[in-house]
């Protein structure tokens, strides 16, 4: 109870923050894309909180849905700051959690956050695989929907969950990531390489683009690279880091 009312607080006294993580274009080396990631500045214990510690709190309380949307909204507004610096900015990924997806006003709530946003197509959501084959009518509706909008839609964790392929082909989506479970040790498990190769192929003719997560080494780099895996996201390149420091990324990349 104490952790609820210390993040309801930290809801209203602006202590969350968006941090974001690069994703690599394979083929040309540039940052392509930028994962918005939710951390917590806790002032008490004076540390930046991993949303792994306080996303299912907020989930269980209700509190992700006004916290779900400060983030859109905040991503709009510093892709907004960037791009009046000259800084053009690449796509901003957007978690979105189950919780927010369930919403009967979910669409409203994003046509309504996005309406600052110039071109929606610099924003893309991504949503777990598991959540989307959950209730697979509704989230259809609801992601067409979206994507009518202009925003692009993401499988975060692919291949953790139990999607089927006739589904994903019916899927309104745009991008699969490849769970980081198959990437960090594909160079030495032939099983997990397969998996790997094989989303890769079957996102391909679904004319899918394909990230993967969690690339630590440039021999996995190399490998994603000769899969024609089109984007690698991980600590090789960046982990997740503040808005001022994705100014200075910005900056060399101009
Ligand atoms: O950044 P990190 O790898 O610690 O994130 C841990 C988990 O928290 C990831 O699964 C990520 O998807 C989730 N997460 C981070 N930011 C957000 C957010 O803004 N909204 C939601 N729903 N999940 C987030
Ligand atoms: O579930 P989702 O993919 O949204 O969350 C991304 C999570 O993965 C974040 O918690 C982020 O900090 C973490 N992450 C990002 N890059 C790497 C990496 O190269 N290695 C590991 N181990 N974790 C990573
Ligand atoms: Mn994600
Ligand atoms: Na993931």
């Amino acid at each position: 109870l104490r952790l609820e009312i210390k993040l309801r607080q930290a809801l209203e006294q602006e202590q969350l923050m968006l941090y974001y993580q690069p994703k690599v274009d394979l083929k040309s080396g540039q940052i392509s894309g930028l994962e918005a990631l939710m951390r917590w500045h806790d002032p008490e214990s004076a540390t930046v909180l991993s949303p792994l510690h306080f996303i299912p709190l907020l989930e269980e309380t209700g509190m992700i849905l006004d916290a779900g949307r400060w983030a859109l909204s905040k991503a709009i507004s510093d892709a907004n700051k960037w791009k009046a610096m000259s800084l053009n900015p690449p796509r901003i990924a957007i978690n979105v959690s189950p919780v927010q997806l369930r919403q009967k006003d979910f669409v409203d709530m994003v046509a309504n956050v996005v309406s600052d946003a110039g071109d929606l197509a610099a924003f893309q959501f991504e949503i777990t695989e598991s959540v989307i084959m959950h209730d697979i009518k509704a989230n259809i509706e609801k992601l067409n929907l979206i994507q009518e909008m202009g925003i692009e839609l993401a499988i975060d964790d692919f291949g953790t969950g139990y999607s089927s392929l006739s589904y994903i082909a019916k899927l309104p989506v745009n991008v699969l990531k490849i769970d980081r479970a198959f990437i960090s040790d594909m160079n030495i498990n032939p099983d997990n390489l397969s998996i790997v190769s094989g989303i890769i192929s079957l996102a391909h003719s679904l004319h899918l683009r394909v990230v993967a997560e969690g690339v630590e080494t440039a021999e996995q780099a190399e490998l994603l690279r000769s899969l024609e895996c089109e984007e690698m996201q991980g600590y090789l390149f960046s982990p997740a880091v503040t808005a001022t420091k994705i100014i200075e990324f910005l900056h060399q990349k101009k």
